[in-house]
């Protein structure tokens, strides 16, 4: 495929105004009836008017009323010459939803029939310019089966529905708002709605409903109430309100994504909609929280303001992320639960954007070129995005970005944008920010692949009471890019004395201090900070305090720094940095020399006082007492040898669960919670930790051959009141080859087998589950032919196979190269399907280069094998080429 560049882009040579299309839907054979008003772009020469089309069978095209002559090239339906500078354009095709098993454009789900169109599906559907500035009015009929189809849906409103002969019915759909082609949706099934009004602040009153399948309707209760506290949050916070008389969610057994914001009417995966106590985890509900306000928000940004090309994917990606995780941390409501709230999302972003942007899918967060943008939708759009915008946040401060908000809204409502634009008016309403200052600086964020590395170097002079911090940055060469130039850092810091007490910062040149934590600004490669007056010449340092940015530090803290910061920082985050920090030293010294790591003493103190600390939130003693995971580890560390990291991290684990014995009784009994259910983030703290716990406790007593904790964590799995519980016991039981796990297993499919997003968790726990002697991977081969396993669903393929190559690395990395061979097996057969996600999954060997031998070639070999194959879709030709580049 063609190679696309972003400094290729031009304006359309026409618009497209209004779009007026007919369904006659049918699973097997579905006529379109389009009817485009489309005006020439006259500040372009006149040129032919090419339209989009994959996968259509095309059975006429009209020019005002008359035939036209046309040619078809490749994917595109060429007029060669309209004759007029405005016309309308009547195309009539048909398409086959029910054998696009690619999930994009229209498809068959469980006997409905849907859409996903972004970002290039619309063109599966009919022909269009399917481009992201071409911005149409719609008018959509529905007509179909009145059995099958009994509920017809389209973005906007409902203006007429009615009888049709032969059992069938109609909807007529038409919405207001101008919006490009990737926005439309419609769905044809049987379902049923949760419905409720919500009245506004301007006094509006509107229907939001969630549409799921018979059965599901008690499922929904979460996602509404979600739903309704995103639209409160958005007025409330950025005067945002919600623009439509309806908005719709409907839930779909089978989708790519995790959800889509089609114009009023998002269409969501099944796994971000349904939650009951009895089948969603804590993290479910979360997930769903989370999910239903980023969808929501994306009517402001990404729908009234969208993208001029889908180059700019993070100006509504970057955005609408950042904007889901104020939301999650507001309604999360104390300060520890937010710091919580951030731990979860740097650990994301240092798992899968850190390593993308060290690999061979490196790229801007505002890329520069792109074989099928489907490949694009990243960690690196999404969450570095979210940081930049995080970013910018730290440096106007919460009423400037507001304004910020405000301006980019004034200036470009209704429009297709770019990043540019963003920056700019986010700069503009804060003139005297160091963002406005060094607006161009800032902007290499989107330019710069890679992840920037900062050190940081402190020298005291105990006489003169200064304390200086050098600091340089770099960053490495990726594709495209050799040479790199400094970023603007934000760096909250805060310095405390060997006691861990925080001291007042006041850099030199400055009359007074001005309180214990400030941000420094950097824009230079090295630049260096002196503070004052301090009291001590024994400072530590607290550095890049809440990831203020997205980058590697290196500040050659010793591990007795560590100690004072893990003890005593007051900033939660760095807390947990330092207690990580100290995990991945232990983890790198064993590698080093290649022998068992023993947990430092100290270490192991410092984890048993803060897992006893009466003032720390449990949820923020969860993610402190997790070691740091392989995924991450093998990230910071060159010619990664998994078995051996995987080794060395479960004798570490066996170390603090043997050390912290009675410590983690304690914490299983201590943070039970007593009462009914709730999913908030209390509950979900203590559900967390005495899960870890329970994972501790059952890991100990298999190792020493004692049956009370497996036996308990079976009775617990068994009499379990809602799934988290339940999950935890079970793969406690799971991780630690305890006998019983066999008997959960069996247990749990048997009381789940007709709940899928409960059998995907059985699948991916198994998918997950921490390996021993090659077991794990062969009870997942296994699996394959288990006959609720099929490929054709993505939320059940991913739950196995991404468990596996996403998530395990012990049991995907294998020294007999078995992995790579069922990798390779896998994509082949996955890109058949779905390339999507045969795309997605061939990212599963990204870091191939990273892994020491005999890893290395084996998964070259592998790659290799899967490049040969001359019939590769187009979005796995690009993984798959760039992993080899
Ligand atoms: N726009 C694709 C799904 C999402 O990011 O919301
Ligand atoms: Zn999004």
């Amino acid at each position: 495929a063609p190679l696309i560049r972003r400094e290729d882009y031009l304006a359309p040579a026409y618009w497209i105004r209004r779009a007026d299309l007919c369904f006659d839907l049918d699973a097997t054979k579905t006529i379109v009836s389009s009817k485009l008003t489309i005006e020439r772009n006259t500040t372009q020469d006149v040129q032919p008017l090419k339209l989009h089309g994959e996968d259509l069978n095309l059975l006429r095209v009209l020019v005002d009323g008359h035939s036209v002559s046309f040619r078809q090239e490749g994917a595109l339906l060429i007029i060669d010459a309209p004759a007029a500078d405005a016309f309308t354009l009547e195309i009539r095709n048909t398409v086959s939803p029910e054998k696009n098993t690619q999930l994009s454009g229209l498809y068959a789900s469980g006997g409905g029939l849907y859409t996903q169109c972004e970002a290039e599906g619309f063109r599966r559907i009919t022909f269009f310019q399917d481009r992201p500035d071409v911005m149409a009015v719609y008018t959509v009929t529905l007509r179909g089966d009145k059995k099958k189809y009994p509920v017809l849906l389209s973005n906007g409103n409902l203006v007429e529905q009615g009888e049709l002969d032969a059992g069938r019915h109609y909807a007529k759909w038409h919405d207001p708002f101008p919006k490009p082609s990737y926005l439309f949706a419609i769905v044809a099934a049987n379902l049923v709605a949760r419905e409720q009004w919500v009245r506004t602040r301007s006094g509006k009153d509107h229907l939001l409903q969630i549409f799921v399948k018979r059965g599901d309707l008690d499922k929904t209760e979460h996602a509404m109430n979600s739903l309704i506290a995103s639209i409160v949050w958005d007025e409330a916070r950025f005067k945002l309100p919600l623009d439509l008389e309806r908005f719709m969610i409907v839930a779909v057994d089978d989708f790519n994504m995790g959800a889509m914001e089609n114009k009023g009417l998002n269409l969501f995966n099944t796994k971000f909609v349904l939650a009951s106590t009895a089948t969603a985890t804590d993290v479910d509900f979360d997930g769903i929280e989370s999910v239903v306000a980023h969808e929501y928000f994306h009517n402001w940004t990404g729908n009234r303001i969208t993208c001029r090309d889908w180059f700019q994917l993070s100006l509504k990606e970057g955005l609408t992320v950042f904007r889901d995780q104020e939301f999650s941390m507001d309604m999360a409501g104390s300060a520890s639960a937010r710091a919580v709230r951030r731990i979860g999302d740097v650990r994301t972003l240092r798992e899968r954007q850190f390593p993308e942007d060290g690999g061979p899918m490196a790229h801007p967060v505002r890329p520069d070129v792109y074989q099928a943008i489907d490949n694009f939708y990243t960690a690196t759009v999404y969450e570095k995005g979210a940081e930049l915008v995080r970013m910018m946040h730290t440096l106007v401060g919460r009423e400037g970005f507001a304004a910020g908000m405000g301006l980019y809204f004034e200036r470009h409502d209704g429009q297709a944008v770019t990043c540019d634009e963003f920056a700019q008016a986010m700069a503009d309403a804060n003139p005297h920010s160091a963002l406005a200052q060094h607006l161009d600086v800032f902007k290499r964020w989107y330019a710069q692949a890679g992840t920037p590395r900062l050190v940081a170097h402190g020298e005291s002079d105990a006489e003169s009471g200064r304390y200086t911090l050098r600091l340089s940055q770099s960053n490495t060469p990726s594709a495209g890019q050799p040479y790199k130039q400094p970023n603007l850092l934000p760096i909250a810091i805060g310095l405390l004395d060997r006691n861990g007490q925080p001291l007042q910062l006041q850099l030199e040149g400055e009359d007074a201090p001005a309180g214990t934590e400030r941000v420094l600004v950097m824009t230079e490669a090295e630049q260096s900070f002196t503070f004052i007056g301090l009291p001590t010449a024994d400072v530590v340092p607290s550095l890049l305090r809440g990831f203020s940015a997205p980058v590697l530090l290196k500040d050659g803290l010793s591990d007795a720094d560590l100690l004072v910061l893990m003890a005593h920082d007051t900033d939660a985050f760095n807390r947990w940095e330092a207690a990580q920090r100290l995990g991945v030293n232990a983890l790198r010294a064993a590698l080093t020399h290649d022998d068992t790591p023993v947990l430092d003493a100290a270490f192991v103190e410092a984890l048993r006082t803060l897992l006893r600390d009466p003032s720390l939130d449990p949820a923020f003693k969860e993610l402190a007492l997790t070691l740091p995971s392989e995924i991450y580890v093998a990230d910071l560390v060159e010619n990664i040898d998994p078995q051996r990291l995987h080794a060395a991290r479960e004798a570490m684990l066996d170390q603090l669960a043997s050390a912290l014995q009675a410590d983690w009784a304690w914490a299983f009994e201590h943070y039970q919670v007593r009462g009914g259910y709730l999913p908030n983030a209390e509950q979900s703290g203590q559900r967390a930790l005495t899960n870890l716990a329970l994972a501790m406790l059952v890991r100990h007593a298999v190792a020493s051959g004692d049956n009370v904790w497996p036996g308990r964590a079976y009775q617990r799995f068994k009499d379990a009141s809602n799934m988290t519980d339940r999950l935890g016991a079970i793969e406690a039981l799971v991780n630690a080859h305890a006998e019983l796990a066999t008997p959960a297993l069996e247990r749990m499919h048997a009381l789940f087998k007709d709940e899928a997003l409960v059998l995907d968790k059985w699948f991916a726990l198994q998918g997950r589950a921490a390996e021993r002697g090659g077991k794990v991977f062969a009870r997942i081969k296994q699996l394959m032919q288990h006959p609720d396993f099929t490929l054709g669903n993505p939320n059940r393929a991913r739950a196995l196979l991404f468990s596996l190559t996403a998530m395990n690395p012990a049991a995907f990395h294998r020294t007999d190269a078995a992995g790579y061979v069922f990798w390779a097996d896998r994509v082949i057969e996955l890109d058949a399907i779905n390339p999507q996600l045969a795309s997605r999954f061939a990212r599963g060997l990204d870091r191939w280069r990273n892994l020491a031998e005999p890893y290395r070639s084996a998964a070259r070999e592998a790659i290799a094998r899967v490049a040969a194959k001359p019939e590769l879709s187009g979005d796995t030709r690009e993984i798959i080429d760039r992993a080899l580049q």
